[in-house]
C-alpha cells in the first residue's frame, strides 16, 4: 500500500446550540465530498464536531449534559457520515462526546478507515478548564466537570499504510503527548480543537492564540519527525469566538497548508509517510540520541 496520499482537513464553522446532529453531519458530508474530489484518502474533522462546544455552560442537571453525548457510534444520526465515507472510499476522523453503557463520559475521537471500519479510538487526557461554576468568566470551560480523563493512553494505530496517533485539542500543547506518540511510532498525528480566542485566566495572551496553536503543532511534528494535522471548530459560536487556523504540518515542522477562514473549509496536502525518516533517522533518531535516564522528572508526580 502506498505511503503517499492526499490528506484533507475539514474545518467546521460554528455549530449553534439548536443545530441538530443531522445538520452538522450534512455539513461534514459536503466537506467530505469536496475532500474526495480533491483526491483525499482521509478527511479529518474537529473535536466535538457534532454539537456546539457545550462545556461553555454550567449545569447541575445530568440530563441537560447527557443530551450532548453519543451513546453509540455510529448512531442513526451519524450513520450517513459512515455511509458516505464507504460510498466514496474515504477515511475520516471525528471528535464527539461519548457516553458509555456504564455511564462514563469522555471527550473522544475515532479514526474510520476507507471501508467504514473504526480503526482507532482515543479519549482526551489533558482536560482543560475547571469543575465548578466561575461566574467571573464571560463563558465557562467545564471540561473537567463533564468529562473523565481518557483511559486509553496515547494509542498508535495501523492505518493509511502507516502508524497513526491521535490526541485532542489541549493535548497538543503538551510535549509529553507528542513524545509518547512519537515513541509509539506515530508517523501522522490527527487532532481536532475548539480554542476560544479569549482565554479568561490570561487575557493578555489572547493575541497569541493562533501563534500558540502553530507553535505547539509545529514543535510536536518536528521534534518527533511526524506529520500532523490540527483541525479547528471555528468562528462565532453562541457568543464565543473560536480560532480557525487549521493546519497540516510536515515532519520538518513546516506548515504546508493552512485554512484562510473561520468557516467550513477544506484544506489538503500530499503526505508522504516515508518523509518521517528525514528527521527520525537524523537529528531525532531516538535510539541513537535519547537519554531517558535523565528524563525521570517528567514522569514524577505532577506539578
Ligand atoms: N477544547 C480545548 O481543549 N480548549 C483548550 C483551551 C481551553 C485552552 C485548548 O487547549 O485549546
Amino acid at each position: 500500500m502506498s505511503r503517499k496520499f492526499v490528506l484533507a482537513a475539514a474545518q467546521l464553522g460554528p455549530i449553534a446550540a439548536d443545530e441538530p446532529r443531522s445538520s452538522a453531519v450534512a455539513r461534514m458530508i459536503a466537506l467530505m465530498r469536496e475532500a474526495k474530489a480533491r483526491g483525499a484518502r482521509v478527511v479529518v474533522f474537529p473535536e466535538l464536531a457534532l454539537t456546539t462546544f457545550f462545556p461553555r455552560w454550567y449545569t447541575e442537571d445530568p440530563a441537560q449534559i447527557d443530551r450532548w453525548f453519543e451513546t453509540e457510534m455510529p448512531s442513526a444520526e451519524t450513520q450517513p457520515l459512515f455511509d458516505a465515507a464507504a460510498e466514496l472510499g474515504i477515511g475520516f476522523h471525528l471528535g464527539y462526546a461519548e457516553l458509555t453503557p456504564e455511564g462514563r463520559h469522555f471527550n473522544t475521537a475515532i479514526l474510520v478507515d476507507e471501508t467504514g471500519r473504526i480503526a482507532g479510538k482515543y479519549r482526551k487526557i489533558h482536560l482543560p478548564g475547571h469543575r465548578e461554576h466561575e461566574p467571573w468568566r464571560p463563558f465557562q470551560h467545564l471540561e473537567k466537570r463533564y468529562f473523565e480523563k481518557g483511559d486509553l493512553g496515547f494509542p498508535v494505530f495501523d492505518a493509511l499504510g502507516g502508524k497513526v496517533g491521535m490526541c485532542i485539542c489541549n493535548d497538543r500543547r503538551w510535549p509529553e503527548t507528542w513524545r509518547v506518540l512519537g515513541l509509539g511510532g506515530a508517523e501522522l498525528v490527527v487532532l481536532g480543537y475548539n480554542t476560544p480566542l479569549h482565554y479568561p485566566p490570561a487575557p493578555e495572551h489572547d493575541h497569541l492564540q493562533y501563534f500558540h496553536n502553530e507553535l505547539s503543532v509545529q514543535a510536536g511534528a518536528y521534534q518527533n519527525g511526524l506529520w500532523a494535522v490540527a483541525v479547528a471548530k471555528a468562528g462565532h459560536e453562541e457568543g464565543c469566538d473560536l480560532i480557525g487556523g487549521t493546519i497540516i504540518v510536515a515532519p520538518t515542522g513546516e506548515i504546508i497548508a493552512r485554512a484562510a477562514t473561520v468557516g467550513d473549509e477544506v484544506i489538503t496536502a500530499t503526505v508522504d509517510l516515508d518523509r518521517c525518516a528525514e528527521i527520525r533517522s537524523n537529528v531525532f533518531n531516538f535510539a541513537l540520541h535519547r537519554e531517558p535516564e535523565d528524563y525521570r522528572a517528567i514522569t514524577a508526580p505532577r506539578g
